[in-house]
């Protein structure tokens, strides 16, 4: 059977162009830093987000993880957001491979850390305190129903950091469907930032890798941590072509995984049980309840979608009982139309 995967973005394959990028593509060894066609991926990333410069990196937890590493001391601390990747679903990297704390605040239904909860959280400098270094956004904020956040919010949160020796990384997964939603661009998201890691193996359906952005002097600290996590490749020119194709080619189609997004959500808030406000949905991911009344387990209902052919994935989330759908370029509308159908029997039987 032919599955309508709306799990993750993650699951999305290499196009045919992709793979016929990785087949044609230069190579060379990476930790020599000969690999041309991964320097290439790098400069232009570097030129995306508007830094200087960039490193190809095996996935978005090595990103944000390298990005730790080359931002902090041991004994220093995170402010984050309790719903981020870095914190929730990183097997708290921070404390297991950084040495360093983190210092998780509650995010506001748009998925930002309000600034002045942030103010507060900053420790002063006394023996007893970690060191607060750095500020750590997600944009778009996944679990808060992968929410973009706006510019004039990450300029903000960038003064405030600077304000107070911070550092701002910015967990940028998911950034360009922020700058697509937004109609802004990614380099405007991340003007303030210091570092950004963004993924092309999720709605950009490279088959793996991300890239983490930053200044020359960041990144050279950072391309000693991904050594020490075991992420320096040799031949990665072969990924990054995929990468290459995914950033030229794939970006400003992003738009129509959000208008599907949009379809699936009306359709879903349709259904009778279903709890969702399809005004929240604003790029690629429906996060929706379902009525207390609704007898069946959540574990029922998947198996039952699973047999009409529908994945979704169950993620704990702050704005819905959890089940999630994710839109991405191997959707189309009609396979939209088939899973509102599909809960709508699963409900209703
Ligand atoms: N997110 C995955 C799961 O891990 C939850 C998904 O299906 O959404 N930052 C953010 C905001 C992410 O959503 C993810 C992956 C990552 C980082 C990590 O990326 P990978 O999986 O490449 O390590």
């Amino acid at each position: 059977m032919e599955f309508i995967d709306l799990r993750s973005d993650t699951v999305t394959k290499p196009t045919p162009e992709m793979r016929a990028a990785m087949a044609a593509a230069e190579v060379g060894d990476d930790v020599y830093g000969e690999d041309p066609t991964v320097n290439e991926l790098e400069a232009v990333a570097a030129h995306m987000t508007g830094k200087a410069a960039a490193l190809f990196v095996a996935s978005g937890t090595m990103g944000n993880v390298a990005a730790m590493m080359a931002h902090t001391q041991r004994g220093a601390e995170v402010i984050c957001g309790y719903q981020s990747h870095v914190f929730r679903n990183e097997q708290g990297q921070l404390a297991q491979l950084c040495g360093v704390q983190a210092h998780p605040l509650p995010e506001l239904a748009n998925g930002t850390l309000p600034l002045d909860l942030v103010a507060g959280a900053i420790q002063g400098d006394d023996q007893h305190h970690p060191i607060t270094s750095v500020l750590a956004l997600e944009n778009t904020q996944n679990m808060c129903g992968g929410l973009p956040v706006g510019v004039d919010y990450m300029r903000a949160a960038g003064s405030l950091a600077r304000a107070h020796g911070l550092k701002l990384h910015v967990d940028g997964a998911r950034l360009f469907n922020a700058a697509v939603a937004l109609n802004v661009s990614a380099a405007q998201l991340v003007a303030d930032a210091d570092s950004v890691t963004f993924c092309l193996s999720k709605g950009l359906a490279a088959p793996a890798g991300s890239v983490l952005c930053g200044d020359v002097e960041f990144i050279k600290r950072a391309r000693r941590a991904r050594k020490v996590l075991g992420g320096a490749m040799r031949q990665s020119g072969i990924l990054a072509a995929a990468g290459l194709v995914a950033l030229r080619s794939m970006v400003e189609r992003l738009a129509d995984d959000h208008a599907h997004a949009q379809q699936l959500a009306q359709g879903l808030a349709r259904v009778a049980g279903v709890k969702l406000d399809p005004g929240v949905v604003a790029t690629n991911m429906v996060y929706f309840d379902l009525d207390a009344q609704v007898a069946q387990t959540d574990a029922q209902i998947m198996a039952r979608l699973r047999e009409h052919g529908v994945l979704v994935d169950f993620l704990y989330s702050p704005v819905s009982r959890g089940f999630r759908a994710v839109t991405h370029c191997w959707i189309t509308e009609p396979m939209v139309d088939r899973a509102i159908e599909a809960l709508q029997h699963v409900l209703a039987t």
